[in-house]
């Protein structure tokens, strides 16, 4: 990929890395409580950051109607919004969950959104950036809906449900699925392929999916996960430096 002036962070302000949050998955009480670190964080990139990569699942179902978005996310959105309107630039690499994620983000918010693993170059180091829910064979669940969605002929007929029915069955099979729970026999299976992509010449590795924060360090290469923004909330930085893993206060302030 060629490396254009934008990929280069002039002022090493720092670039931070978020996913998992699923908004939209729990009790409204729970889901708001989880919004107000996440807009309380959003605050802290605004004020200190250059760019923001959200790395999947920020909500746990997406779907964008001709007419209609869902109504839970405004805050969110109106908060990227801003953070755009202020030179922060946003990308986004859909998840598992939210992977209808569309031509409201680009078009609307101008956010850049990213259907596959991403590659960056930030001070000279090259960066993958996957959601990550492709690395464990073993990891179906989700990505089986994922693969039903996609499809045209049922997007065509999803589209034609009532948003609240759509989001209804989205939601049920978001419960049954029980993916946005840690699973810890993958930890291994994740620094592996780090150590896969660190052959193929990336220096930085960032994914997330696995709702379990892990920071691994191979010479000068990282890997970090996200870990989650459900009841842990973790985050990647990276300096200018050097990529590492933080956990955000989440007491209120
Ligand atoms: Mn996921």
């Amino acid at each position: 990929m060629p490396v254009t002036q934008r990929d280069v962070d002039p002022n090493h302000k720092p670039i931070f890395f978020i996913s998992d949050a699923h908004l939209g998955l729990s009790s409204e009480t729970d889901d708001k409580r989880r919004e107000k670190q996440l807009l309380a964080f959003f605050d802290h990139v605004r004020v200190t950051g250059h760019q923001l990569y959200i790395v999947g699942d920020l909500f746990d179902f997406w779907f964008e109607y001709a007419h209609a978005i869902p109504r839970h996310s405004h805050r969110i959105i109106q908060t990227l919004k801003t953070m755009v309107s202020e030179d922060i630039e946003i990308h986004f690499i859909v998840g598992n969950h939210d992977f209808a994620i569309g031509d409201f983000f680009t078009d609307e918010l101008g956010i850049s959104v990213h259907y596959h693993p991403l590659e960056k170059r930030f001070s000279g180091k090259r960066f993958l950036i996957d959601h990550g829910d492709g690395i464990d064979p073993k990891d179906v669940g989700y990505r089986f809906i994922k693969k039903i969605f996609r499809h045209p002929i049922s997007i065509a007929l999803f589209r034609l449900l009532h948003p609240d029915f759509g989001f209804w069955i989205a939601h049920t099979l978001s419960n049954l699925s029980r993916d946005h729970r840690p699973i810890k026999d993958r930890d291994q299976i994740y620094i592996d392929y780090a150590n896969v992509q660190f052959n193929n010449g990336f220096d930085y590795l960032i994914m997330g999916h696995t709702h379990r924060p892990q920071e691994y360090h191979s010479g000068d290469h990282t890997y970090i996960n996200t870990g989650d923004w459900m009841t842990l909330f973790t985050y990647g930085v990276f300096d200018g430096n050097n990529l590492r893993l933080e956990y955000w206060d989440a007491e209120p302030k």
